[in-house]
């Protein structure tokens, strides 16, 4: 099971909630159920020029996944008078208003608040077990904050690992858009005897796919906030259609950003207690997904194990910490088998465009060689050839698929693995249909399959615009991108002719499945020529690993100019020192000339290395 590697990998919340302390011993009325929360309505209302809010935590039952499966005793905010919520209410207020805030703290234990005194400080509101505490500051600087709660720890399982203490204060400028708010929070547990801690991973208080469906029409504006409370990273992705940031921050408030400096991208990397501000306006109808790049955190292995963490956890509650045992993973059916970190979005629309005739034809086969990675497989991708393809030959990452902008393709993917799979084009604006996520891509009446083993499909699109895209498995992720399935998709202006003397990728991925797997960058290792300018294409499709990279020469870092995020070309490139940190699913062009002498790329993630290019 991969589940601690997460954990290792990106520092979730897991470890400080592990530790499981005193346990209730009388225990009163069952918990009330939590309720999801969508935020589209605000806590409190105003009242004698004051928005006065009462809240009170509480123990909680919440259900992370759906009404029918297992259901954990967590500390949780509410209303005074109503169910509690996870995640906590939405304070909502226009700028300028005054707002009082009256917690109750109905758990057995002290609780400590941040967020609630001032939005944007990290000051702590400390209220006794039973005690209410008020709190009153004015909104004005508009933005997105999150306030959060922990117990002092005499009894922690209300706090830690356990809590899903977490609120939003929403403050509006005049004329502000209406959005919609999603917050990530997590949960996790102890380990069970032969496994690794278990977790769970919510949008708005449920896991894929329980998750909310969000409804759009084609040319539709949508303005989405998202803010992070669980413990790790989450590159934040959308299938089919670019998003543009529009503002960046953390809990204690976010900036909006210039026109200059709002980028297009289709994946956003969220640190933990950041939160981030998008618009974009779906423009093809079918079913799409905005989800967490982070293989573990869309892995159908948390639904399957919702269960024993549920059962660890009523125990622990009643002082038995003994584990249970690890449940055998359960066979996937391969069809949209996510769980966790996933919204599905339904665009209604005009129907798809026609076939276009006269596409290029690419043929693309995935097959496997034994013991690439010790003793389990490389799974990996490989082109047509004259005279067909040996049996066990691959390339990892895949070959670099080569397009010209606004050229229709037609590309058949050959399955020849033992189990299924489906090929997702990254970045690429396309029919939904042809999205590659199977059992789910498409319309309600016109899915499209996952590609069973000895069968194929064809993908048929028109690269719109030109820049660095990504193709890669979107079926048990952890497990088939860490074992090679993944490549680079680059799209040519149209009449450029692809050099890879000067055009160059990065790419940087995990090599094989077990916890500890390694980092790794994959580049051609042709030399760079001192003066004169190269395209570095960086690529980041690690299964869950933030890269930080810095580029020296002479133990000096160089300039370069960064002039594409994700296959969009920067509105305003420009000379930078060259350093970046990028999340999975996230690419990014940038121009450089380097002197003589070798560039060294000072790479920081799960493992560090340097990846020296030579400059002749
Ligand atoms: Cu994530």
């Amino acid at each position: 099971m991969n589940t601690l590697r997460q954990y290792r990998r990106t520092a979730g919340p897991a470890l400080a909630g592990m530790v499981l302390g005193v346990a209730l011993t009388c225990r009163p009325a069952p918990s009330p159920v939590a309720t999801p929360n969508d935020f589209r309505s605000t806590a409190g209302r105003l009242d004698a020029g004051e928005h006065r809010v009462a809240l009170e935590a509480r123990a909680a039952r919440w259900f992370p996944s759906g009404n029918d499966r297992p259901s954990f005793e967590v500390a949780a905010f509410g209303e005074v008078g109503q169910a509690p919520s996870v995640p906590g209410p939405l304070v909502r207020v226009p700028i300028g208003v005054d707002v009082a805030i009256a917690l109750t703290n109905s758990l057995p234990d002290t609780l400590l608040v941040t967020g609630l005194r001032d939005p944007r400080t990290r000051d702590t509101l400390v209220v006794a077990p039973g005690a209410t505490a008020t709190t009153r500051f004015r909104a004005d600087r508009p933005g997105l904050y999150g306030y959060s709660g922990r117990t002092r720890g005499t009894v922690r399982w209300v706090g830690g690992g356990g809590g899903q203490l977490h609120g939003v204060i929403a403050v509006d400028s005049t004329g502000a858009p209406p959005d919609r708010i999603i917050a990530i929070t997590g949960w996790s547990g102890a380990a069970p005897t032969g496994g690794d801690s278990t977790f769970v991973l919510a949008l708005n208080g449920r896991m894929w796919p329980h998750t909310e469906r969000m409804q759009l029409a084609v040319g539709d504006t949508a303005h989405w906030r998202v803010i992070n409370f669980a413990g790790s990273i989450h590159p934040m992705h959308l299938h089919g259609a670019y998003f543009r940031v529009d503002a960046r921050g953390t809990h204690t408030g976010d900036t909006a950003y210039t026109a200059a400096q709002q980028r297009l991208v289709v994946t956003e990397t969220l640190l933990e207690r950041e939160t981030m501000a998008l618009t974009w306006s779906p423009e093809r109808a079918g079913r799409w997904l905005f989800h967490c790049h982070d293989a573990f955190h869309v892995e159908h292995e948390m639904e399957e194990e919702l269960d024993v963490a549920a059962a660890m956890w009523a125990r622990a509650m009643a002082g038995d910490t003994t584990p249970l045992p690890q449940p055998a993973p359960a066979a996937h059916a391969g069809e949209h088998a996510m769980s966790g970190l996933v919204i599905g979005i339904d665009v209604a629309g005009p129907a798809s465009a026609p076939t276009v005739t006269g596409a290029r034809r690419i043929d693309l086969t995935v097959q496997q060689r034994e013991k690439v990675y010790a003793d389990t497989p490389g799974l990996g991708f490989v082109l047509a050839r004259p005279g067909g393809v040996p049996a066990d030959s691959i390339t990892i990452p895949g070959p670099p698929i080569v397009l010209a902008q606004g050229e229709p393709v037609a590309i058949t993917v050959h399955n020849r693995l033992p189990e299924r799979t489906s090929v997702h084009w990254h970045g690429m604006e396309l029919e939904s249909y042809f999205d590659g996520v199977g059992g789910w891509s498409g319309s309600a009446n016109h899915v499209a399959p996952s590609i069973a083993p000895r069968d194929s499909f064809v993908a048929r699109f028109t690269p719109p615009r030109a820049g660095t895209f990504i193709y890669h498995s979107h079926v048990s992720e952890v497990r088939q991108l860490s074992s090679g399935m993944y490549g680079p998709l680059l799209v040519l202006p149209q009449g450029q002719r692809w050099n890879p003397e000067r055009d160059h990728v990065v790419m940087f991925a995990v090599a094989g499945t077990h916890d500890t797997a390694s980092v790794v960058a994959h580049h051609s290792q042709r030399p760079l020529r001192a003066g004169v300018s190269h395209r570095l294409r960086f690529v980041n499709i690690a299964a869950a690993d933030l890269v930080t990279v810095e580029a020296l020469q002479q133990e000096r870092v160089i300039d370069w100019r960064v002039v594409a995020k994700d296959g969009a070309d920067l509105r305003m490139p420009s000379a930078q020192p060259a350093r970046f940190a990028m999340g999975p699913g996230e690419t990014m062009d940038v121009e450089v000339t380097p002197a003589r002498g070798p560039l060294t790329l000072r790479v920081k993630s799960f493992n560090n290395f340097d990846l020296v290019l030579q400059v002749k």
